[in-house]
């Protein structure tokens, strides 16, 4: 048992079954048809495409009769995904007896970007290289990418964009381009389309155009031309994927231009053919500015300059996928363009894919925000779904944490974050703990006596690694590079102060955290009333954020009484506790989870536990050299010197 099934554990039908009709007929439908066949125990299921109102879209009804079960749709995708809706309830041993459900879409693209480089490399990947086999493709077809396929549709992703926001010209380069299109054609029937990142120097480089400026014609002859050259391969091609100006990725700005006029020329090209632009809002530079207001600053000015095919891609925080970050000030803020959220699926900041984290509750926090935008009740989901502001664009995107191992995520837990992104970009109304309990039925088992504590482990995991990690609002102090371990003390003088640690932690005599209002940076004027009034004010700051918005004395008294440096002494304390629980829960379900699994992910928590008391030691013994003031006697002491844990050097590579 090697996880590589997923959640895809449906019976085996051992005689071959005919019991689907259908009124439409496609190779989607073709699918519908097998896979209902194949794993369908039930009565007879009819797949009809039927009049339901355009709200719909790719959504789908299913109504069952003791003799039949009926699946309406729209479209072929929409009677798939309701195919899939009622293997899934057969798994999770939901009754079916007169079922009467609708299914909509919150969102039109639901889509994964990988971060897959074209030597095989993944940036911030941890399950292995690339699924993607660009030395064997066009020819040699990997069975992998229909599974891989299969496994999205099965959740509702539409789409993917294949390649890293680190964008090579390469990409789109002839041959590259068809190995892209077997790729796409795998995908179709499955339902999702393609999307590629580019490199704004493209052109230039690939071209040799005088430069990449978006108002020289030659540049936008160059491509239209590629867009021409993309859409005669794949008809359906999804859109661009866009990081400009960002980390040293060229852009409009290089020639004076905004990031307006480079959205807009590529939106231009790709109008003709329905497709549309993702431009990433993640840009920041080492100014003297708060680097959690920079993505506002330049994008707010822009508002309404946008084509109406272009979508502002957005982090959900506003410095980098942090284990807890207050919500992106940009949504709400941009009114007349669209916004979409980018999530991180992969675990770059989360202990990569050793830690077990469950993200659905980090996701839902992001969702729920108000933002205060259009008054009381403007959460980000609202403001991304059109239901606030009627988006010409709809769309949710992260980054995806596939590779080609085994399990196909690294950690058999870390299949949970892909399942629950596409739970939750179809509905995100879902809670974490039914996209829990569903995905552990599917992945595990139904009995009561392994899901009730193995739930209880997920839906407490990502506030347990923000306690051991960085609790109370810290940031950011993970060591430079990998983002893996511990590095508080990380000072790169002559460096980017941006990416050190202690710009954003401030610890000092005095206290700690990042002062971000009127008296400091100001960031908290980038978020609508009453919230830069909350946030301003450090009373009603909530707990949890007040290390992001605060510089907080020391024994600054917190609400349950303790000085904010005991505070945080037992926040780290607590992660570690934490984690030492879930070795306990998974050591009593031992009977319930065959034998790979079980030690497989044995030996990640054990990884995680030693990793939680590093963080623990590492933080509190550096910030006790400010505080000056005693850990808590009735916690652990730390078993690591100081000294020694500066000294650890992880190899796991990379710039910033
Ligand atoms: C940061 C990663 C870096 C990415 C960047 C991005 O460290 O590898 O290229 O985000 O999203 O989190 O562009």
């Amino acid at each position: 048992e090697d996880g590589s099934q997923l959640w895809l554990r449906y019976p085996f039908n051992s005689k071959t079954r005919n019991i689907v009709n259908s009124n439409s007929k496609s190779p989607t439908i073709e699918i519908a048809k097998k896979e209902l066949n194949q794993h369908w125990t039930g009565q007879a299921v009819d797949l009809k495409i039927d009049k339901l109102p355009a709200n719909f879209k790719d959504g789908y009804k299913i109504i069952s009769t003791p003799k039949k079960i009926s699946i309406l749709a729209k479209t072929d995708l929409g009677l798939l995904y309701g195919s899939y809706h009622l293997l899934n309830m057969q798994q999770q041993k939901t009754s079916f007896s007169n079922l009467k459900l609708e299914e909509k879409p919150s969102y039109d693209v639901r889509i994964l970007n990988h971060w897959d480089n074209l030597d095989g490399t993944i940036e911030r990947g941890y399950a292995g290289h690339s699924l993607w086999k660009w030395e064997d493709l066009p020819n040699k077809i990997s069975p992998r990418y229909e599974e891989y396929a299969r496994a999205n549709a099965s959740i509702g992703i539409n789409a993917t964009v294949l390649n890293n926001v680190n964008a090579s010209p390469n990409m789109l380069r002839e041959d590259y381009l068809k190995k892209v299109k077997i790729l796409a054609d795998i995908f179709r029937p499955y339902g999702i389309k393609v999307y590629l990142s580019v490199n704004f120097s493209s052109p230039k480089v690939l071209g040799k155009t005088e430069n990449s400026d978006p108002l020289n014609q030659d540049v936008q002859k160059w491509w239209k031309d590629k867009a021409a050259e993309i859409y005669k391969l794949i008809p359906d091609f999804g859109g661009f994927l866009v990081k400009a100006n960002s980390e040293g990725q060229p852009g409009p700005q290089d020639y004076g231009r905004t990031h307006a006029d480079g959205a807009n020329m590529l939106a231009d090209v790709l109008k003709p053919y329905g497709g549309i632009v993702m431009w990433r809002a993640f840009v920041y530079s080492p100014s003297k500015e708060d680097r959690a207001k920079q993505a506002y600053l330049e994008f707010v000015p822009l508002d309404g300059k946008f084509r109406d095919n272009v979508i502002i891609q957005i982090k959900n925080g506003p410095i980098d996928f942090q284990p807890r970050e207050a919500f992106n000030p940009l949504f709400g803020a941009l009114r007349k363009t669209s916004e979409m959220v980018e999530f991180q699926i992969t675990q770059e900041y989360l202990g990569f894919s050793n830690h077990l984290v469950y993200l659905a509750p980090l996701f839902k926090e992001t969702l729920d925000s108000d933002t205060y935008s259009d008054g009381q009740g403007s959460t980000i989901a609202k403001i991304t779904d059109g239901t606030l502001r009627p988006a010409k664009l709809t769309a949710i995107s992260a980054v995806a944490n596939i590779g080609e191992d085994k399990n196909w995520t690294g950690h058999h837990f870390a299949q949970a974050n892909w399942y629950a992104f596409g739970r939750l970009s179809w509905n995100h109304d879902l809670s974490s703990e039914q996209i829990a309990d569903e995905w552990l039925k599917m992945t595990f088992s139904d009995n009561k006596k392994f899901v009730n504590p193995v739930k209880n482990m997920m839906l407490s995991s990502r506030e347990t690694a923000v306690d051991y990690m960085m609790p109370l609002g810290l940031h950011h102090i993970f060591a430079s590079g990998h983002h893996y371990g511990p590095e508080p003390w990380g000072d790169y003088k002559g460096g980017r102060p941006d990416w050190s640690p202690v710009y954003y932690h401030q610890a000092n005599a005095e206290g700690i955290g990042f002062d971000r209002t009127k008296t400091g940076s100001n960031a908290i004027s980038d978020y609508f009333p009453p919230l830069n009034e909350i946030y301003g004010n450090i009373k009603t700051t909530p707990e949890n954020l007040i290390l992001w918005f605060h510089h907080v004395p020391w024994d600054y008294k917190m609400k349950d009484g303790k000085t904010l440096w005991d505070e945080l002494c037992y926040k780290y304390d607590s992660g570690v506790l934490g984690v030492r629980g879930y070795q306990k829960t998974w050591e009593n379900i031992k009977p319930y989870v065959d034998a790979q699994r079980f030690s497989e992910v044995q030996e990640k928590l054990k990884i995680q536990a030693k990793d939680a008391v590093w963080w623990k030691d590492a933080c509190l013994l550096y910030f006790q050299t400010f505080s000056k003031r005693p850990i808590p006697s009735d916690i652990e002491k730390p078993v690591h010197e100081l000294e020694d844990l500066k000294k650890i050097k992880l190899d796991m590579g990379h710039h910033n």
